[in-house]
């Protein structure tokens, strides 16, 4: 039967991030998308000047009371960037409310890259959002939000073992699957890095590094990801099966990066993941 689950993250109208990716790929990999967006921008905030931005923290109560009238129900719940710190509390309180037994929560720490919080963001904000890493299932923080979340200076070169040691930090926030984006050990490769608590098992996925940077490419990954995971993939699967997939956007993108430097054309890439789905379903 199809899967229902809960994204809860903003909607950048133009830019190419959060739930203008979220939406569509988890569609595209067969299972049913409701979303509670956090808040409106005008664009993303990379590299976009004066963009507008309505918070919609006061409407999260309010729509999940709704929700609860109508005995909603969901498979799992998805969050990413989020709008402000107090929005924090009320989806932690939307998890305790909707989660069942068996259901998926997965938190993307969506506040940093290369070192920097996003700007809006501070560090009472990542106080909170470890929080709500502490309630998920799946966290999947890049190395910079891992960084933010245990209070580290940012590792801007790091060892294998190095890696390790924060991926068991990260699992003892209390989330017990950890998978860290952006690893890179060798010129020329870069990956994820899994683990997971009770089996006390790492994993690492590497592919040739497209050496460009691309913007919302963490938002397409994530989303990916869940949507594995859902369909009943295990980390290691939902892990290859989402790198492949950014890989291929990316690749999809590198012609046109001049032009399209905002996000990348991830729905070029759909066909290929649709059918790699059904070759492991
Ligand atoms: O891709 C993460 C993201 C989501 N939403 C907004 C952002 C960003 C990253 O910059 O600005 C609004």
């Amino acid at each position: 039967m199809n899967k229902k689950i809960l994204t809860i993250q903003d909607i950048s109208c133009f830019g190419q991030c959060s739930l203008t990716v979220a939406l569509p790929i988890i569609s595209a990999m067969g299972i049913e998308a409701c979303i509670l967006p956090s808040a409106i921008l005008s664009t993303h905030t990379y590299q976009f000047k004066g963009y507008t931005f309505r918070d919609l923290t006061e409407d999260l109560p309010l729509i999940s009371k709704h929700w609860k009238q109508e005995k909603l129900t969901f498979d799992g719940i998805y969050t990413g960037y989020i709008g402000s710190t107090k929005q924090i509390g009320y989806i932690k309180q939307i998890i305790k409310d909707f989660k069942k037994n068996g259901d998926i929560v997965c938190v993307d720490p969506a506040m940093a890259d290369h070192g920097k919080l996003y700007p809006g963001f501070d560090n009472e904000f990542v106080k909170e959002m470890k929080t709500l890493c502490a309630m998920a299932d799946y966290i999947v923080p890049n190395i910079t939000e891992a960084c933010y979340l245990l209070e580290k200076p940012y590792m801007a070169e790091y060892t294998k073992e190095d890696i390790e040691a924060l991926l068991k930090e990260l699992a003892s926030i209390g989330c017990p699957n950890v998978l860290l984006t952006g690893v890179s050990f060798k010129k020329g490769e870069l990956g994820v890095a899994s683990y997971n608590k009770e089996k006390d098992e790492i994993n690492y996925y590497f592919r040739d590094q497209v050496p460009y940077f691309f913007h919302g490419t963490g938002d397409v990954y994530a989303s990916c990801f869940f949507g594995a995971l859902i369909k009943g993939f295990n980390l290691q699967k939902a892990m290859k099966i989402a790198t492949d997939f950014t890989v291929d956007s990316i690749l999809e993108t590198v012609e046109d990066r001049d032009e399209h430097w905002y996000g990348v054309h991830f729905e070029s890439a759909l066909p290929k993941l649709i059918t790699s789905l059904k070759g492991n379903e």
